[in-house]
């Protein structure tokens, strides 16, 4: 895409334009200029070189645009992040990975179905424990409720509204409470993430109609043998206030994630108010005496379901 730019006259030099990465594919770039344009552009070598060979530009990163001969842009700098959601997984030789998905985003999205799949209380707590540890607000959906109803949901997921968290009780196929999440996404960048086959992509299609993301069975063995997240891909939501939501079909090895150990409690926000009350400052909170923790548990503050989560993530059973 060609754009000219015309620098104002006081202004010596040409204006950089600012914008937000929306997609990030094998080197290039789709920018949403504050401008509302759309421009692809490639990275600066120099940007590469500021920032060694971590993940340079994810999806929700800020940066400035330079146009260059040719009507080409290019990426000058990035901006410092604010919030970030990535995983670390297990790179050569022993070394951790730290493998960025998206960069400025306000919430997490933590998609699980009533039935089909049957919703593993492990497997939420592995979700939520991800987003606590990257300090992003997490609301647990509870899709396909049209399959078992509202009191069964309720008796799933309502232990997780008891925590504090958000629960959205939602129908991606019937349209039920569709609308009320839509409201909770306009003018915010939030991230979609839970296992597949739970309904994101048809969450997301319902929410915001013509995106057209793939769904169903088809699109799983597509992407199977893809092992990247950068397919990631920020979505602009068409509302008056605006906002992006990103589908992240990567997310599916969550169970690689690694957490230390002494950050797992904290990433329990019923656990927190218990933390500083053990008896051993070192307390693992999995059978120490005078542990907190597991007061609040016999006392029935922390439910079972959720201590045996963090036994399992701590002991690296699962
Ligand atoms: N019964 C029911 N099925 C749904 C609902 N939402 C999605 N599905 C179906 O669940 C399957 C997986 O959906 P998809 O959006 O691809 O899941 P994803 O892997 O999480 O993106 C598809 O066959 C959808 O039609 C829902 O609210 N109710
Ligand atoms: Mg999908
Ligand atoms: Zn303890």
């Amino acid at each position: 895409m060609k754009l000219s730019l015309v620098p104002a006259a006081r202004d010596p030099v040409p204006p950089l334009l600012s914008g937000t990465v929306l997609r990030a594919r094998s080197g290039f770039y789709t920018v949403l200029t504050d401008t509302q344009a759309l421009v692809e552009c490639r990275l600066r070598g120099r940007v590469k070189q500021d920032r060694g060979d971590s993940d340079l530009v994810v999806i929700g990163d800020r940066v400035s645009l330079a146009m260059v001969e040719g009507g080409d842009a290019m990426i000058e700098t990035v901006e410092a992040r604010q919030s970030r959601f990535s995983r670390r997984q297990p790179g050569p030789r022993g070394a951790w990975k730290e493998d960025m998905i998206v960069a400025n985003l306000d919430q997490v999205l933590v998609v699980f179905a009533c039935a089909e799949p049957m919703p593993h209380p492990r497997l939420i707590d592995r979700f939520l424990v991800v987003a606590e540890h990257n300090e992003i607000q997490a609301m647990v959906v509870a899709n396909k409720v049209d399959l078992v109803g509202m009191v069964a949901a309720r008796q799933i997921f309502g232990p997780y509204e008891s925590i504090g968290y958000e629960v959205h009780y939602v129908s991606a196929r019937e349209g039920i409470g569709v609308e009320a999440l839509a409201d909770r996404l306009a003018g915010r960048v939030s991230v979609v993430t839970g296992p597949s086959g739970v309904g994101k992509s048809t969450l997301l299609n319902a929410i915001q109609p013509g995106l057209r993301i793939e769904t169903g069975a088809v699109s799983e063995t597509v992407h199977k043998g893809r092992h990247t997240t950068t397919s990631a891909e920020l979505h602009r939501l068409g509302g008056a206030d605006g906002g992006f939501v990103a589908d992240t079909p990567g997310l599916r090895e969550l169970g690689l994630w690694q957490i230390p150990d002494e950050d797992l409690a904290w990433c329990f926000p019923e656990m927190r108010p218990h933390l500083g009350g053990c008896g051993f400052n070192d307390c693992r909170h999995i059978g120490e005496p005078r542990c907190a923790v597991l007061a609040a548990v016999e006392a029935g503050t922390i439910s079972e379901d959720r201590h045996e989560s963090y036994r399992r993530l701590l002991l690296k059973d699962r």
